[in-house]
């Protein structure tokens, strides 16, 4: 995979390209990322990359050329035309579908705006898509850029250290994950749930479910379809609905 970034500060990119997922990734030649600088694709003497709005009112646009002329020349430079993604506080919200989605294009390309804002015109005639990371604002589209970067990176097959287990993960099968615990037994007072130390492994399954259940329930209940729940998780979340649960150390 080739993620080709446009970007008004190239140097943000360089210590999160090296470390972690993402860097190891890079390493094992699982993914190419490669950073631009917007600057290099004006024309002008200035070299100016944004302008006052039209109508009037505070903050500076990015202007629409430099971002087309980048957006030709990387249209050129590799075969197969790059799936376009602007980064914005007024795209669509990125969710693991999405992350899902975008891993499995070949070449994918991130616009990151600044939060006054792209010159609209571009992301009607280049982007397949506008995303936003969540709702407050950024001051660029740098972090988001690289918060689709490692979502995407983690979901590559050739990563290694990318879980088989994806589907354990929150938000994977829609629902938070379970709480965890390891080693020491008790820490600072709090004791392991102990259902866990059971080692019947029927009655784990069950328990981590629950929790799930719960914890969603309790802190995301709009990720919670009733309609598409299994007939066991139904019957578990109207006991939730019915008692409240999500003490760990109760209820398996
Ligand atoms: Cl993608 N960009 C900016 N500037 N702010 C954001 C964002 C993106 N997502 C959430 N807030």
């Amino acid at each position: 995979m080739v993620v080709d970034i446009l970007t008004l500060s190239p140097g943000y990119f360089a210590s999160p390209l090296q470390e972690g997922l993402i860097g190891r990734g890079i390493r094992q030649g699982a993914i190419r990322v490669r950073i631009f600088h917007l600057r290099d694709f004006t024309s002008d003497r200035h070299r100016t990359v944004d302008d006052r709005p039209y109508g009037g009112g505070a903050g500076m646009v990015l202007k629409p050329e430099p971002i087309a002329r980048a957006l030709k020349f990387l249209g050129q430079a590799l075969p197969g035309p790059p799936h376009v993604v602007l980064l914005t506080p007024r795209g669509r919200p990125l969710d693991q579908m999405r992350v899902r989605e975008l891993s499995a294009r070949p070449r994918l390309t991130l616009i990151c705006g600044r939060y006054e804002g792209v010159d609209e015109r571009i992301g009607a005639a280049y982007c397949h898509d506008q995303l936003s990371i969540g709702d407050y604002v950024l001051s660029g589209g740098e972090p988001a850029a690289l918060v689709v970067l490692d979502a995407v990176v983690r979901l590559l097959p050739q990563v290694l250290g990318s879980p088989e287990s994806q589907v354990e993960e929150s938000y994977e099968d829609g629902l938070l994950e379970y709480p965890h615990y390891t080693r020491p037994r008790v820490f600072e007072g709090q004791g392991v749930p102990e259902v866990l130390l059971s080692g019947d492994h029927e009655r784990v399954r069950r328990w981590r479910r629950r929790q799930a259940l719960a914890r969603t329930w309790e802190i995301r209940p709009g990720l919670i379809r009733e309609e598409s729940l299994a007939p066991d998780d139904l019957k578990i979340i109207r006991e939730i609905q019915k008692c409240g649960l999500s003490d760990p150390h109760r209820g398996v």
